[in-house]
């Protein structure tokens, strides 16, 4: 069996505004994935731009800041074997028009900008992502 892995998630605000916390996080723990933090924050512009650093000078990277940035937002860490994988499958395509039925984007979301959640798509991404929103010691717990 393969080593557990940890992923980051975050729930993004039209999730939040929307109601559907409860939804997307009882999906992660039915598939039997574990929660190891869990935090709802204001997202600040310099956690958004830490987190959109790959996106800068893209045409979308402006209207991404400005729909998270002062929006509460919820940062989750999961573990589970192969987390990051599953749960980027779990996901769905960026897109939520595009996204398959079954998804997280294909079940619950439109609009592509605030496409319902972010989660990492590499144990590097993880690695980076992961304390823009936790301390050093939530992290290691
Ligand atoms: P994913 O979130 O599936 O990893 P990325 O990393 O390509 O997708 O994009 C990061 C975020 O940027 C997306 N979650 C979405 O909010 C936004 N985004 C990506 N592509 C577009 C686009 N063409 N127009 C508007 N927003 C976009």
């Amino acid at each position: 069996m393969s080593a557990l892995e940890k992923t980051f998630v975050l729930l993004k605000p039209s999730c939040v505004e929307r109601g559907l916390i409860g939804e997307v996080i009882s999906r992660f723990e039915r598939k039997g994935l574990i929660i190891k933090g869990l935090k709802m924050m204001t997202m600040r512009k310099e956690m958004a731009e830490r987190l959109y650093e790959v996106h800068k000078g893209k045409e979308f990277y402006d209207k991404l800041l400005s729909v998270v940035t002062g929006k509460r937002v919820v940062a989750i860490l999961l573990e589970g074997r192969e987390a990051v994988i599953v749960v980027r499958k779990m996901i769905g395509a960026t897109d939520p028009a595009k996204a398959e039925p079954g998804t997280i984007r294909g079940d619950l979301g439109l609009d592509l900008t605030d496409n319902i959640i972010h989660a990492s798509d590499s144990k590097e991404s993880y690695m980076r992502e992961a304390p823009i929103f936790f301390d050093e010691s939530e992290l290691l717990s």
